[in-house]
């Protein structure tokens, strides 16, 4: 008889299926990256490309927060990028700048002329994902799988780079809706078979980040992108029922009377709500399981402050099943590794 525990009682699932839990579970958003001296090590010999390329190299970027911090879930080293440069857009991440697109989206020609999705087109990711349920696999920590959302992607896209309000894809939803429209659909066909195919690989649950959900009016977010979200979830539910979907998007408190009926098993908050209110405004414990929602800064203050906020966190979650500890957004490339440390130790201490 194998004396393997079933991944099934883990604890971070369990949250995510809102099932009784003995503490809330704790994993960080970025919790792999430059803050840590391991990944920086790693990073002077390769790119990240390269990182996210090697499927050993990602499964061990992968470990190395389980490694120092005893997380209750991992996430596959990976971006949310290079899903676009196999649907045909030159991605590169320039030193100093940050990730560049050289063939930006611009025209409705330019958004018909992306490929379409094949099913394992990703297939470094996917190997990693193996690699590291294996090296997982002792410790019984489930494992996320993630793609960014269709509207995060599509600033990326047309942009093709960062920005503060991505001025350039909303004046392109705005002046060529049916493009637009068209291109949100398409990758949001892209998504669902890159999540698919994570699960098929191993994931254990699959994050879609919204990160620029936030800077969308009520109306478009409801009208525009949120159909095609939905239709991402329901895909993704028939084909994996038993697999919990998160989905996260920030600044978006004015959004959530949509992002509430998503569909999604588990919903990120950022700093920007109260737990509590958020959690209500989504529907309660009742409803879907909650994640979040540290600000990110208590991480780089002082050791007193960063403990009071997370006793705030899970004061405001108050021990109700379907809490899972993270912070609002992922974590600072200045955050001090012996803060992640006190702040697991804390909140796993916790009953
Ligand atoms: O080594 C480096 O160059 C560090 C920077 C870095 C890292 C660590 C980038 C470039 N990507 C990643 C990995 C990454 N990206 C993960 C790893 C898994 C983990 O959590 O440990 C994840 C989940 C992402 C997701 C991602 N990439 C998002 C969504 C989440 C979020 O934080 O909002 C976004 C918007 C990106 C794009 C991206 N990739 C990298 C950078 C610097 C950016 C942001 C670009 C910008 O808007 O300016």
């Amino acid at each position: 008889m194998s004396t393997e525990p079933d991944p099934n009682s883990a604890r971070f699932l369990k949250a995510c299926r809102r099932e009784e839990v003995d503490r809330a579970p704790i994993w960080l958003m970025r919790q792999a990256g430059r803050y840590m001296a391991e990944y920086r090590a790693l990073r002077a010999e390769h790119t990240i490309l390269d990182l996210i390329h090697s499927p050993e190299l990602s499964c061990e970027v992968t470990m190395q927060p389980i490694r120092a911090f005893g997380l209750d879930a991992a996430i596959i080293f990976a971006d949310i990028l290079p899903l676009l440069a196999e649907m045909g857009l030159d991605l590169e991440f320039v030193k100093g700048r940050g990730p560049v697109i050289h063939n930006p989206v611009q025209s409705a020609a330019d958004a018909a002329a992306l490929r379409q999705l094949e099913p394992g087109s990703l297939p470094y990711t996917l190997d990693a994902i193996r690699l590291s349920r294996k090296a997982l696999a002792p410790s019984n920590t489930p494992l996320i799988g993630f793609s960014g959302a269709p509207w995060t992607l599509a600033c990326y896209a047309i942009e093709g780079h960062g920005s503060k309000d991505f001025l350039g894809p909303r004046r392109f939803m705005h002046a060529e809706p049916a493009a637009f429209d068209a291109l949100i659909e398409h990758l949001g066909a892209a998504v669902q078979q890159y999540l698919i195919d994570q699960i098929a690989a191993g994931a254990q649950a699959v994050q879609i980040f919204d990160s620029w959900g936030g800077i969308l009016s009520p109306l478009d977010y409801a009208q525009r992108i949120a159909p095609v979200l939905r239709s991402i979830i329901a895909g993704i539910r028939s084909s994996a029922p038993d697999i919990p979907i998160i989905y996260f998007a920030t600044g978006a408190a004015s959004l959530f009377p949509t992002i509430r009926n998503l569909g999604a098993d588990v919903l990120g908050l950022d700093w920007r709500v109260e737990l509590d209110e958020g959690w209500d405004a989504l529907g309660g414990p009742e409803a879907v399981a909650i994640q979040g929602n540290l600000d990110p800064a208590l991480l780089l203050a002082p050791r007193e402050q960063l403990l009071a906020g997370a006793d705030r966190v899970l004061h405001q979650a108050d021990g109700r099943w379907g809490h899972i500890f993270n912070i609002g957004h992922g974590i600072n490339k200045e955050t001090d590794p012996d803060n992640v440390k006190a702040l697991v130790d804390h909140v796993q201490a916790a009953g």
